[in-house]
């Protein structure tokens, strides 16, 4: 454990890894990558978790982004499910979504009420294609200030997966508090960090996620820029997520009791005492050296060995845990601009996903694990033919 700025502890060291969404093409496996050491602090002052090293914004978010929403029908369900709950109780006239990706939240919604905020280019265009509006610039005080300029202020702003993204939380917050419109609701979703710490997935740290968020961390944050959190959405989504909606101080709309709920729960479970994350860390050194026995004795037993769904998280695990191509033969992803690359650090090569599973695999290491009620029904075949999954959650099992 080590102290720094005064104010921040550092629990968590998962070594050193490349940036978790930059797959290798053939002439990059050679080639000597860059890396940064993954180290997870605990912000005592304002109960934040975040990573220590950040990199900007541009050189994670650019026209090469591989991610795409679209790619499972969990995330489409519940954005529709979602858009459905929007529809009827908040009844916008205007929404803004930031971090739109490939408008996967967007469709649901009518064109000429809808702005999405992407800055990948090449996600972006997607959405641009469909004719929403879309700007691909990242959100930024700036750009909220030259959105006001074009169009009223917003009733409902909505942001998955992203403001977890962000380094500068006060830049965020002071640009939506600028065009959040009074009465107006914004919406954050993103891995809850109490999820994290109970089911050991540590690898929801990496490089794009500057934060994961508890409750408790982040109402000091949004405090400060006369925002508050009126109600709390405990998800499945990514593993374990929280749905804040959240208001403007003297905007009427009640505290629901889900709030006072979820404060507790987590000041129970320890959220706020440095302990918990120390035995937290234990666990995750517990889980690392377990995970390798698992491949090590495959390998011993020449077992064949396959990744489905090559995930950021996944970079993470296998950086951490010193998983490579000798234990794992191949990915199998359906997302189209990580085919034919190779998983950054590990180097193993990501296959087309082409509807069914090789007859000689024996084990499938499950790197989209948050998907695997999803995986499971659509793997029917292998699992009824004895086919076994690996998977680190709570704690490396063969299932
Ligand atoms: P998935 C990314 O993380 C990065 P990742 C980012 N930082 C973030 O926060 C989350 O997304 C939201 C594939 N797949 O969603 C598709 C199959 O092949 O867990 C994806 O490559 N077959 C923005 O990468 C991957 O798995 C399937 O049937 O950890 C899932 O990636 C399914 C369901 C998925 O996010
Ligand atoms: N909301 C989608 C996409 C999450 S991926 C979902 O939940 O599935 C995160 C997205 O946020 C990426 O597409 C990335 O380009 C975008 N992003 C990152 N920083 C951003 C910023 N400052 N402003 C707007 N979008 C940003």
């Amino acid at each position: 454990m080590k102290i720094y700025n005064k104010k921040k502890i550092e629990f968590l060291d998962l070594g050193q890894q490349p940036l978790a969404n930059y797959y290798l093409n053939k002439n990059q496996i050679q080639k000597k990558e860059k890396k940064y050491r993954l180290v997870v602090c605990y912000d005592v002052k304002n109960k934040l978790v975040s990573i220590k090293k950040t990199f900007s914004s541009k050189m994670m978010f650019n026209n090469k982004y591989p991610y795409r929403s679209s790619m499972s029908k969990t995330m489409q369900k519940s954005f529709k499910d979602l858009s459905i709950q929007i529809k009827k109780k908040i009844k916008p006239k205007k929404i803004l979504e930031i971090g739109s990706n490939d408008g996967s939240f967007l469709k649901n919604f009518k064109k000429n009420i809808s702005i999405g905020i992407e800055p990948c280019a090449n996600v972006e265009k997607i959405t641009k294609k469909n004719n929403y509006n879309t700007i691909a610039e990242f959100w930024t005080l700036k750009l909220a200030k030259k959105l006001l300029k074009k169009f009223d202020k917003m009733d409902l702003i909505y942001s998955a997966n992203t403001i977890s993204h962000i380094k500068n939380l006060d830049d965020v917050f002071k640009s939506i508090n600028l065009v959040l419109s009074d009465n107006g609701v914004f919406i954050i979703e993103d891995p809850s960090l109490l999820e994290c710490l109970k089911r050991n997935t540590y690898d929801q740290f990496y490089n794009e996620h500057i934060y994961v968020f508890s409750y408790i961390g982040l109402k000091n944050i949004l405090k400060k820029h006369n925002l508050e959190i009126f109600k709390i959405d405990s998800l499945d989504i990514h593993g374990g997520s929280n749905r804040y909606f959240i208001k403007k101080k003297e905007c009427a709309r009640k505290i629901e009791h889900s709030v006072k709920k979820h404060c507790n729960i987590e000041t129970k479970y320890g959220l706020d005492k440095i302990k918990t994350y120390l035995q937290f860390s234990k666990r995750v050194e517990k889980s690392k050296k377990l995970l390798l026995s698992i491949f090590t004795n495959c390998k011993l037993k020449n077992k064949k060995v396959i990744g489905y769904g090559a995930t950021a998280k996944s970079t993470t695990i296998l950086n951490y845990c010193k998983i490579n191509d000798s234990m794992i033969d191949y990915f199998l992803d359906t997302t189209k601009d990580k085919q034919n690359k190779y998983t950054p650090g590990t180097k193993i090569k990501i296959k087309r996903y082409n509807g069914s599973i090789e007859k000689d695999v024996d084990y499938i290491f499950l790197g989209a694990w948050n998907f695997k009620k999803e995986i499971f029904k659509k793997e029917n075949k292998y699992i009824k033919s004895g086919g076994k999954f690996i998977i680190h959650t709570p704690m490396p099992k063969i299932i």
